[in-house]
């Protein structure tokens, strides 16, 4: 065990106090820096780039095979689609799909543009039924109430399991929205593309970046598969480490447990009992016990001090609550968006994508 770090001025806490910021070698490091490089370059442009050809026809194939049994019933809504077909909480029903979700090519951009361990947001099937209209356009990180233009705090791979073209509802993008501010709304004469891309491809882009599921004019449904992943300190749309049972966890690759929220993120964000979550160490629960206790499961819920439910931090590991220090930025002891909107802002920098920030927006 690594010796605990000192914690003397509020910066010290950025460090990883609970000596367990577990990181493993992510299946992206294998992508040469030039490839990686070129990919980020496109974002930063047009907000979303095709990576053809990642997967071969068989391999659709026992995708298409896995998936299908698992759609449900057509949307609810004209944003769901209601000729569209989705499965939910994908990791625990199928195995067939993990390969897309921790494939390399897609590793090594968030590696780059997420903070260390981040999140896997959601995991869903969609399946745009014969005749189905195009859907509302929207960007997907726009529930975090935060101004724009930001860098996006989450990302999406859409991924081909048919080919997508011009007319069977190919995920439509709206080059280089991912700039706009929080009032502008697509117009007609704005720019569209459809992702076009042979089965076995995928279409990432950044979650600022506006979109939505094209119309399907054939007469035959577009599969595809969607990952989408956060940074780790945002809440992820789809609640994994409650749907995905913790026998399961144990077959997943190390990136895919840590993508689950088997990991921290410093200096003890999702740690349970101090520590980091790993799923070898957590007992097998039942679909009961999971029911019955709210996350982080099996943990004591801690009993802040008031001055901690009014923003502050604790001084100590979740399992200990204490006075709180008081010489945090905000005026209140918040850590407020003004306060870590630079750090965001430098990191954005140091990672080359400046164009997408405008820090003075929270300055
Ligand atoms: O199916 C697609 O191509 C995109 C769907 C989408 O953007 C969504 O449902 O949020």
């Amino acid at each position: 065990m690594k010796t605990p770090v000192p914690v003397n001025r509020i910066d010290d806490l950025a460090q990883d106090l609970a000596a367990r910021h577990h990181r493993t070698p992510s299946a992206g490091d294998q992508i040469d820096k030039a490839v990686v490089d070129a990919d980020l370059a496109q974002l930063a442009s047009d907000g979303y780039l095709i990576l053809p050809n990642l997967l071969s026809a068989k391999d659709c194939a026992d995708i298409r095979r896995a998936v299908h049994p698992l759609l449900g019933e057509p949307g609810r809504n004209a944003f769901e689609g209601v000729k569209t077909r989705r499965a939910y909480s994908v990791m625990a029903k199928t195995r067939a799909v993990d390969q897309l979700v921790d494939h390399p090519r897609v590793l090594a951009l968030l590696d780059r543009l997420l903070d260390p361990n981040y999140l896997l947001s959601q995991l869903q099937v969609i399946d745009i039924g014969a005749g189905e209209s195009a859907q509302i356009e929207h960007f997907d990180d726009a529930m975090y109430p935060i101004p724009r233009p930001r860098p996006a705090l989450s990302a999406a791979t859409v991924w081909a399991i048919d080919e997508f073209t011009p007319d069977n509802g190919a995920t439509v993008v709206l080059p280089g929205s991912h700039h706009w501010d929080s009032q502008r709304r697509p117009a007609t004469s704005d720019k569209r593309r459809p992702a076009v891309m042979p089965a076995g491809s995928c279409v990432f882009f950044l979650d600022t970046l506006w979109h939505g599921g094209g119309a399907n004019t054939t007469d035959r449904n577009r599969l595809a598969v969607t990952a989408q992943y956060c940074q780790p300190w945002l809440r992820s749309q789809e609640a994994f480490a409650l749907s995905t049972p913790q026998d399961i966890v144990r077959q997943l690759s190390p990136d895919l447990q840590r993508m689950l929220g088997y990991s921290i993120h410093p200096p003890i964000c999702r740690g349970s009992q101090r520590n980091a979550p790993t799923a070898a160490s957590w007992p097998a629960l039942t679909m009961s016990d999971r029911t019955a206790v709210a996350p982080p499961l099996g943990c004591a819920r801690p009993q802040w001090p008031a001055a901690s439910r009014a923003g502050g931090r604790p001084r100590d590991g979740a399992s200990k609550p204490g006075k709180i220090r008081t010489n945090s930025p905000g005026a209140q002891g918040y850590w407020s968006v003004a306060a870590v909107a630079p750090r965001i802002g430098q990191q954005c920098r140091d990672r080359g994508l400046s164009s997408l920030w405008d820090g003075r927006r929270y300055g």
